[in-house]
């Protein structure tokens, strides 16, 4: 913990911006005092840094490196300052100065290097981990430029280049001394020397990848780990000095740039994954930029090679990294001399993996002849790795050649990142329960049968410090005034909240609490989107990327179909409603994009009508992130997890809106499934299609969509107007949304589960009529949502995967 008071911060903020800027406190602007805010809180924070590597380096203990190529922090600030518990004496000290902490904080630009729950999911598990103590460290890309900023311009979605460090990154250190050398093409020379055979890269591209770490301060225990992430430069005598003395100063330029490019942009996750070439120079780059500097850290300390996976614990956050796997090997039989299997059982011990997704189309395959090319050393030992898996495939399935050919890592002129990043580590885990079962029984049953040990669940979890300590304060005193502050650090205590909710006083406050956020979000809404919203309406939200399987076209049938009867009806006694809708798509995902004009044009068409206006309103948030995200859950009422079932890996926006009280309508997908465990079915409402009933569909067929649109009028009606010109008088500027509905037999079940999704929000309004009944669901799903603090998921990665002890006690 921070000891300071409130006179000797505000002196030490006094002289940290004198320090930094050289003139007056009364002269500075505000983007001046932040930047003195976050070198001062930088100053708390490295004393603790240094302690705590100096313990990590003495001790002996397990050290955990989490590798992601996608971190999805938002801003850091605030976040610091609750963790180090230094948050109120900040806000008094800096009120006498007359800043408004809150305004220096809104100038924060967001970290977006990630494009949704696989970064932030990332993100809260750096914040889990430091707060239990855990030595866990990130290991990731520092893209200059991060996840796209959306813009909308006439209804539709512009990408704006996100040049996030344009103001400096006052979290950030460089490391140039911690530089490591990636290599990049070239050959590989194989000699024969004293009865061994040697592998030695030659004319290679070397890349220099500098490290860059940031502070992961963890709550009030004084441990502050690291994200690292590596930035790419060009080896400076590579470049310029040799160019420069022939003259050839902008091919020095290009050079420079081409190497730059490694760590310039951050993939956005498209529908279909394309093989790009500079997608796997990233994977390779950081992933051997991180190994080969946690072996020379653990060598430094006196670590014996052969004792790696005692010592060290990597995990990889999807296959992006999975080159880890051969990477590890590299150094381990290349040079450290190691034998083959000594390092084989090294680097499995010490991997291992998260599926995040079973859309096919998404799983990374990559071309031979680019990957060998690139990597030449690298696809060798793939290659044995490969050789020695499939002599061991042919002992156990003998003659059953399509099955090894299909388990094969390479195959089909391709190598598959799932299959070496589950042969080459111990776990294999999904993200919720249903996914697990569905990756053992379905899309991963051949590598089950073959691994049977390996595969295990762990239900994703979100940081409960940043959504609900930080996000929602409000909320948060009445916890601490009614249950005490125990679940701060025990969040399964949120369930002593139980036993208030007969209280009707508590319920008032509760009801209260909600509504001062829906008014904060309707006047963030007033600002930016220009549209008035009625904060005593149900605030019905569905934020997330803009996707065919998450199903926003639901949603927006419904409200077609909601419009089409309130017009029909208008004495219609209905809840008014605000829908919300926020999300990007991904740039070169046309329907998705597609889906964003239409949920625009239905919002114009809508609010721009006064016969319903004072019963429905329709809103898109632009550029949802982070922070957004954090204003817009505790103003929500009803949160939108209509996915079709099977398709949603996890979900863990889900669990931010519960842990905020919102109640959730949701199909039985993902770790919805779960959530209703927790809640009971009365705090919840479930619709749609089971997992056995999609899977039996995609099995044996007989679904057919037009025989619903056909006979459905409420369902005709609406995709009719998909192509009608009502909501836009470009008629077909929504055909292709209308094509696969009806045309190409609605492969996300739409229509199907249309009908019961509208009953479920019928039932909605039912239960928000009764106020007492509604404000009681609230307070039980906040009740019930402890078990979703990432701190429990850390626990189980901790205890289950990576072998790591858990101590609570601070330093
Ligand atoms: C795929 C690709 C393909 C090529 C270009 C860039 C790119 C970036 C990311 C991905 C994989 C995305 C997988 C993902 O985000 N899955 C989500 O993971 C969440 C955390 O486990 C989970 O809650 C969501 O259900 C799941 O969709």
């Amino acid at each position: 913990m921070v000891s300071v008071d409130k006179k000797s911060f505000k002196l030490a903020y006094i002289n940290k911006f004198l320090e930094l800027h050289g003139i007056d406190l009364k002269e500075g602007n505000n983007q001046q005092k932040y930047e003195a805010l976050a070198g001062l809180i930088r100053d708390y924070v490295s004393r603790m840094w240094l302690k705590t590597n100096k313990k990590n380096n003495k001790s002996g203990q397990k050290q955990v490196y989490y590798f992601s190529m996608e971190f999805l922090m938002g801003r850091l600030l605030g976040d610091a300052l609750l963790n180090l518990g230094i948050r109120d004496i900040c806000k008094e000290a800096l009120s006498e100065l007359n800043i408004p902490l809150e305004e220096l904080e809104n100038l924060e630009h967001d970290q977006g290097l990630g494009n949704g729950g696989l970064g932030r999911l990332a993100a809260c598990f750096l914040d889990s981990m430091a707060s239990l103590n855990i030595p866990g460290n990130g290991c990731g890309i520092r893209y200059k430029y991060g996840f796209f900023e959306q813009k909308i311009v006439d209804g539709k979605q512009v990408e704006v280049s996100d040049d996030w460090l344009k103001e400096g990154n006052a979290w950030e250190m460089r490391k140039a001394n911690k530089s490591e050398i990636v290599k990049f093409g070239g050959e590989v020379k194989v000699d024969y020397i004293n009865n061994n055979l040697t592998f030695t890269h030659v004319n290679y591209e070397p890349v220099l990848a500098i490290p860059y770490d940031t502070p992961i301060v963890g709550y009030d225990n004084d441990v502050v780990n690291t994200l690292r992430l590596w930035s790419a430069e060009a080896v400076s005598n590579e470049f310029d000095f040799s160019s420069f003395s022939r003259g050839d100063f902008l091919k020095a330029i290009e050079y420079k740039n081409s190497i730059e490019s490694i760590s310039q942009v951050l993939y956005p996750e498209d529908s279909f994954y394309k093989g790009k070439i500079l997608r796997l120079k990233q994977q390779y780059f950081f992933v051997s930029a991180g190994i080969q500097s946690i072996i020379r850290h653990f060598k430094k300390y006196g670590g014996n090679i052969e004792e790696l996976d005692e010592k060290i614990a990597i995990h990889i956050n999807d296959t992006h990294p999975t080159l880890a796997i051969p990477e590890i090997m590299r150094i381990l039989v290349d040079e450290e001399g190691l034998d083959w299997n000594v390092a084989w059982r090294i680097t499995t011990n010490t991997v291992s993996y998260t599926n995040h997704t079973i859309l096919a189309e998404a799983l990374e395959k990559w071309p031979i002849d680019m990957f060998k090319s690139l990597l030449p050393r690298i696809y060798m030992i793939v290659e044995e790795i490969n050789k020695r898996y499939c002599e061991e495939l042919w002992n156990r399935f003998q003659g059953q050649w399509q099955k090894i050919s299909d388990m094969s890592i390479i195959a089909d002129g391709q190598v598959k990142m799932a299959h070496l990043a589950i042969v080459g580590s111990h776990s294999v885990n999904g993200v919720a329960k249903l996914h697990t079962e569905i990756l053992k029984k379905k899309e991963m049953s051949n590598f089950y049968y073959l691994y049977p040990n390996k595969f295990n669940n762990k239900t994703n979890g979100i940081t409960h410090r940043r959504w609900l300590l930080k996000s929602n304060p409000k909320l948060t005193n009445l916890l601490k005034d009614t249950i005490g502050d125990s679940f701060i650090k025990h969040p399964t205590d949120l369930n002593n909240f139980q036993k208030y909710l007969s209280d009707d006083s508590v319920l008032e406050k509760l009801s209260r609490i909600k509504l001062e956020n829906k008014k904060r979000l309707a006047s963030t809404i007033l600002k930016n989107q220009k549209i008035e919203v009625d904060p005593y309406s149900i605030f019905d939200v569905q934020v997330k990327r803009i996707h065919a399987y998450k199903r926003q076209i639901l949603n927006c049938l419904r409200i077609m179909d909601l419009y089409n009867s309130l017009i029909d009806n208008p004495d219609k006694d209905i809840e008014s409603r605000t829908f919300i809708f926020a999300g990007k798509a991904a740039p070169g995902y046309y329907l998705a994009k597609n889906t964003i004009e239409l949920i625009n044009s239905i919002a114009k068409t809508i609010n721009n009508d006064s016969r319903v206006n004072n019963k429905i309103k329709v809103v898109f948030m632009e550029n949802y992130n982070v922070s957004l995200a954090e204003q817009i859950i505790p103003g929500t009422d009803l949160s939108e997890q209509i996915s079709t079932t099977t398709k949603e890996a996890s979900g863990t926006s889900n669990m931010k809106f519960m842990m905020n009280g919102a109640v959730t309508i949701a199909t039985l997908d993902g770790a919805n499934i779960e959530i209703k465990d927790e809640v009971t079915d009365e705090n919840i409402v479930i619709f749609g299609l089971t997992a056995d009933e999609v899977l039996s569909y995609y099995r044996s067929g007989g679904y057919n969509s037009s025989e619903i649109y056909n006979s459905d009028i409420r369902v005709k009606r609406v995709v009719d107007d998909l192509v009608s010109g009502r909501y836009n008088p470009d008629k077909d500027r929504f055909r292709s949304i209308y094509e696969n509905l009806v045309n190409y037999n609605d492969e996300f079940f739409v229509l199907k589960d249309f009908d019961s999704y509208v009953k479920a929000q019928n039932k909605i309004d039912m239960l928000y009529k009764d106020e007492r009944r509604w404000q009681k669901m609230c307070g039980q799903n906040i009740a019930h949502s402890g078990i979703f603090s990432s701190d429990r998921t850390i626990e189980q990665y901790a205890t289950g995967i990576w072998g790591s002890e858990v101590i609570y006690k601070n330093l």
